[in-house]
Parts: structure tokens; C-alpha cells; sequence
């Protein structure tokens, strides 16, 4: 449809990571060299549903993963594997059909590992055994069509 023109619709989002190291219990499926559980996620800032004008959200994982390419077709948009290593994840969020909107790319680099860091920023390893590390942003729609501005007032 039309495009309303120099208009912009901003949506809050967060993405980021938790991960665990594992305690005495393993998950069951969880190849013997693996040592963490975590978890990559796309979500609204306090959690609200944003799949009225998400429409999917795609993980790269490594290619040591098999099926590296994840993808998540209704909220909660996460994804909980375990493994032994950082790397970076592509995220790609899809807008809902009606929007037109091409679809957005970045990474996030996955942590496993807690640090804290000296005042002459040298990292230390901390006793600590669940990190978590997101992100805060915005997309901006600009001039976004008649169909996907109402979707996106509709809340
Ligand atoms: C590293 N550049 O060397 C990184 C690679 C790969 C992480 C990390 C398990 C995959 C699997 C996994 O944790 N891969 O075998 O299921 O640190």
C-alpha cells in the first residue's frame, strides 16, 4: 500500500545471551566436550510480545553446530543449546508480511565466560557460574506503509 512519507515508528527490542556452566547435572543429550547451557534471545524490553509485527527470528550458530541455521517462528524468540565455546551469533529479525520491510542483520558475540576487569582493564576470571550479556535498541521504520503503521499501533 501507499507510504505515509517522513514518518518514523521506533521499537524498543533487546537481544542478548545467558549462559550457565553446568553443575552436577549434565543435560541429558549434551556431548561429553560440552560445559555450558546457554540461551540467545530477541525480546521486548519488559517482555512484551513483540510478534505482532515480528514475524521470525533466525540464529546463525557456528558451524560447529549441527543445523547451525535456527529458526524461531513464534515467541518467546530464543534459542537454549549447550556447548564449550564463544562465538559470534547472526541474528536476523523478520517483519511481519503485510510491513514490506526487509529484514535486519547483526551479531551478538555469545558469552560463556564471567569477567571483571582491573582498573587497567586486564580481565579476570570471576567465581561467578551464570553470565548474561544484552543489549538494549531501536528499530526504526522509515516510512512505514499504511498496513504495517496500523500493525504497529494496534499496541
Ligand atoms: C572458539 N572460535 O574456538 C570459537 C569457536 C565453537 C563453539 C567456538 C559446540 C559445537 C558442537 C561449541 O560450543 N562450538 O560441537 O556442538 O572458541
Amino acid at each position: 500500500s501507499k507510504r505515509i512519507k517522513t514518518l518514523s515508528v521506533t521499537r524498543p527490542i533487546v537481544f542478548g545471551n545467558t549462559a550457565k556452566k553446568f553443575g552436577d547435572v549434565r543435560p541429558p543429550n549434551a556431548p561429553t566436550e560440552h560445559t555450558h547451557l546457554w540461551t540467545i534471545f530477541v525480546r521486548g524490553p519488559q517482555n512484551e510480545d513483540i510478534s505482532y509485527y515480528v514475524e521470525k527470528v533466525v540464529f546463525k550458530l557456528h558451524d560447529t553446530y549441527p543445523n547451525p541455521i535456527r529458526t524461531v517462528e513464534a515467541p518467546p524468540f530464543e534459542l537454549t543449546e549447550t556447548g564449550w565455546g564463544e562465538f559470534e551469533i547472526n541474528i536476523k529479525i523478520y517483519f511481519v508480511q503485510e510491513s514490506g520491510e526487509k529484514n535486519i542483520s547483526f551479531y551478538h558475540h555469545l558469552r560463556l565466560h564471567p569477567y571483571i576487569f582491573t582498573t587497567d582493564q586486564k580481565p579476570i576470571p570471576e567465581q561467578m557460574n551464570e553470565v548474561s550479556s544484552s543489549f538494549y535498541d531501536e528499530i526504526i521504520f522509515n516510512e512505514p506503509n499504511e498496513a504495517f503503521f496500523k500493525i504497529l499501533m494496534s499496541k
